[in-house]
């Protein structure tokens, strides 16, 4: 009788659990969105109990973009992109100073101030870019389209108008972004070779080899 009692207390919880966690599931919902989003994406929107807003990029790294990658099912990762990069969005800020390790299943099991408590503004959205395939490493990429890891000390002034988006510990390795006023953007494939490659490298005072 004791035990048959015991049991029912564990299945309660488990009831109450269930309960709590399809409560969040409706209310909360992630989705990428602003200028230049698609599936995989875009900047990073939270709805919550039916109010759309945005989440600020002060701490928020790639493995928080994960996190955000992994809940729209996008299972390889992404990197962040900041300073409202796809747009800035509108209402509340939902989240701020996010921190994750990177294994979370959701983005509220990571660490943040409290939700609509921020010291930032629709500027600040953060952004993720999801990878769509698996990662490949770059131990395996041909020799030619890596570039070495050490900038020369002798570098005094990169250029402020290009720069790498991708994983912080790749150094030298990532997509190329160009800002036109003020405005960061992304290039084309089409046409590009080594010799680009070389003039970019050359700008962010990398040897290219
Ligand atoms: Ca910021
Ligand atoms: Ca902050």
């Amino acid at each position: 009788m004791f035990k048959h009692n015991g049991l029912n207390k564990i299945f309660h919880l488990i009831l109450i659990y269930g309960a709590f966690s399809q409560v969040k599931g409706q209310t909360t919902s992630i989705n990428l969105a602003g200028t230049g989003s698609s599936a995989s994406q875009g900047r990073v929107e939270i709805t919550r109990n039916g109010v759309t807003g945005t989440v600020c990029d002060d701490r928020f790294d790639d493995l928080a973009a994960a996190v955000v990658c992994r809940q729209l099912t996008f299972q390889n990762g992404g990197v962040a992109v900041f300073d409202g990069r796809f747009g800035a969005g509108t209402g509340p800020i939902w989240l701020d100073d996010v921190t994750c390790q990177g294994n979370e299943l959701n983005i509220e099991q990571c660490t943040a101030r409290p939700w609509n408590q921020t010291n930032c503004q629709h500027t600040e959205d953060v952004g993720v870019i999801c990878n769509v395939s698996p990662v490949v490493s770059p131990s395996v990429l041909p020799a030619t389209t890596r570039a070495p890891a050490i900038q020369p000390s002798n570098c005094t002034s990169p250029s402020p108008n290009i720069r790498l988006i991708g994983l912080t510990n790749l150094n030298g390795i990532g997509f190329v972004e160009v800002r036109r006023n003020g405005v960061w953007g992304s290039i084309c494939d089409d046409q590009w070779g080594k010799e680009d490659a070389q003039v970019v490298c050359r700008m962010l005072c990398y040897d290219y080899r």
